[in-house]
């Protein structure tokens, strides 16, 4: 059988909001990316996923789409998106596309039919809901705050949207909307694009009864729902097994056992996924806004619990630490005032050395952290104005809201990328649509790529490793030191070979006993890693690949 060329893959996932701006009115552009294709050459990734420049009212930074076949003017048009396409192909790199179909923006003309009247042939395409005893059809909430279902005056109705009020929710259940989508989906892969990230693809089937939850949010009702399977084999069957694609389904609060059965390659769905359980290790109590530090204990337990389990039913893993929807990782489980080239560096190999297809997101490879923004006119994004105002409600003090979006909130990976130490760190030369975090004249591409030891060339090192060593794409894994409080160290094995990667999740030193005497250094965090792992003494953050065979 020949292997998928993206089980080999590193993919790297631009913001293009964020990301290079060449028309000076401080929002990137298509053209922007143009100019930084090299760049992402020279770091050696293969994959560019880009999130959505469809036409949209960026309510959600184009995670409600008003057009599916065209590009937002403030991006571009249609054919800088085909100039894009072809310097990445040039290149030898590929580009998927973001694609949001759990729900439309309501400024999308199939929305606008359908709110209407009742007998608008677009109405089924949306899920509208008598009230219930005077109130909202149930009582499930809206991921960004308050009610999930909006009423509209017009049909005397209710809409669903599991996200703003101005994301409705597509019905799945009516045929016509299945094939009108992936009509569209062909339409992007005749033009060459070489697969999908699916936007929250598991909560598109839902519970048609619509029951209330009562002591949750709804997401039991629609989380991996009834006709989920189904749906996407049908998919995979009308676009995926039709064109040479890879497609990667962001998997709201999934099970293991549902991600087994998306990515199993005998049944017809998805090539990976992303789960997002081990970024919920500091929500205690399931609570994202909250002050609190990440749970290392569950976070080795859950990156292990994935890997075995996705190696032994025949699944794959997206490895990620950081998206557009999270803090930065190095302000999150490193250390981005003392250790942050150390630290970024370590948590790049932790996971880089697992099982799966890595995702690098813009600003990572040279260790951007969070930028501490300490007013609330400083944040931009719907989620964490929303979260403002209930904290706020709840009577939460200024100072205690701020210190939590500061840690929490989706805007700290949404700063401008950091290129250089020239105004607004070269991203923009007019004034940018979030402010650029103030680190910039020492965190930036341009030193990056000056110095030998950066963390851009880290990131290097680890693909140029995946490359040469199959191990890493094909071995089995295995945790080390279980319970140990500091260290996260693992074993991987293919044929006759082992590698052992050990890693100190903190900043105070550690000696650790591990079941082997000696190793080659393949790659470390540090000029002089220790080749003997007897009684191996790690330094802060310290991090050590070692072929142990
Ligand atoms: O995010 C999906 C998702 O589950 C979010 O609720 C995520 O958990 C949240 O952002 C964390 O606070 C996707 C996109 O990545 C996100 O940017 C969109 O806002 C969302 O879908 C709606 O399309």
């Amino acid at each position: 059988m020949i292997e998928p060329w993206w089980k080999k893959a590193v993919v790297y996932q631009i913001y293009p909001k964020s990301f290079q701006d060449t028309t000076g009115n401080g929002v990137g552009d298509i053209q922007g990316i143009i100019t930084r294709v090299d760049y992402l050459q020279e770091l050696g990734v293969d994959v560019i996923w880009l999130t959505p420049v469809y036409q949209s009212p960026q309510k959600d930074n184009g995670y409600d789409i008003s057009d599916y076949f065209s590009i937002d003017e403030m991006y571009g048009t249609m054919a800088d998106f085909d100039e894009l396409l072809q310097e990445t192909h040039k290149r030898g790199m590929k580009l998927i596309m973001d694609l949001v179909i759990n729900h439309t923006s309501t400024e999308n003309k199939w929305f606008i039919e359908s709110a209407k009247s009742k007998d608008n042939p677009y109405r089924d395409f949306y899920i509208w809901q008598d009230a219930k005893n005077g109130e909202a059809p149930s009582d499930w909430k809206s991921k960004f705050g308050g009610s999930a279902w909006q009423y509209d005056e017009t049909t005397d109705q209710y809409y669903l949207h599991l996200f703003d009020q101005t994301q409705a929710d597509l019905n799945w259940e009516n045929e016509a909307v299945r094939n009108k989508l992936y009509d569209m989906m062909h339409f992007w892969a005749e033009k060459g694009i070489d697969g999908f990230r699916l936007d929250v693809i598991n909560l598109i089937s839902k519970d048609q009864q619509f029951p209330n939850d009562h002591d949750g949010d709804g997401r039991k009702h629609y989380t991996d729902g009834p006709r989920i399977h189904e749906f996407l084999h049908e998919m995979n069957q009308a676009v995926f097994s039709k064109n040479d694609m890879m497609t990667v389904g962001e998997m709201s609060s999934t099970t293991l056992e549902n991600c087994m059965l998306y990515t199993n390659p005998d049944r017809n769905e998805l090539d990976m996924t992303f789960q997002f359980h081990h970024l919920k290790v500091d929500y205690p109590n399931r609570e994202k806004w909250t002050r609190a530090p990440f749970d290392f204990q569950a976070l080795k337990k859950i990156l292990s619990d994935w890997q075995v389990g996705m190696h032994m039913g025949n699944g794959w893993n997206a490895l990620f630490w950081c998206n557009h929807d999270q803090p930065r990782s190095v302000s999150r489980f490193g250390n981005d005032s003392n250790y942050r080239v150390e630290s970024a560096k370590m948590l790049a190999t932790t996971i880089h050395l697992m099982q799966g297809t890595p995702y690098i997101y813009q600003g990572e490879e040279i260790g951007m952290t969070n930028p501490k923004f300490s007013n609330i006119n400083d944040y931009r994004d719907v989620e964490s104005l929303n979260a403002y105002k209930v904290l706020k409600r709840q009577g939460k003090q200024e100072d205690e809201i701020m210190a939590i979006l500061q840690q929490k909130s989706r805007d700290n990976a949404r700063t401008p990328m950091q290129w250089s130490t020239s105004e607004n760190a070269g991203f923009t030369k007019g004034i940018p649509w979030i402010s650029v975090a103030e680190n910039y004249p020492e965190i930036n591409a341009v030193h990056a790529l000056q110095d030998d030891n950066s963390i851009f060339h880290h990131y290097q090192k680890l693909i140029e490793l995946r490359k040469k060593q199959d191990i890493i794409t094909y071995g089995d894994y295995q945790l080390l030191a279980e319970d140990h409080p500091q260290v996260f160290a693992y074993t991987r094995n293919w044929k006759e070979q082992t590698l052992c990667i050990v890693n100190n999740f903190y900043e105070k030193d550690v000696t650790i006993e591990l079941p082997y005497t000696e190793g080659n250094v393949l790659l470390s965090n540090y000029q002089d890693s220790d080749r003997s792992l007897q009684k191996l003494t790690l330094r802060p953050y310290e991090s050590i690949v070692y072929d142990i065979t």
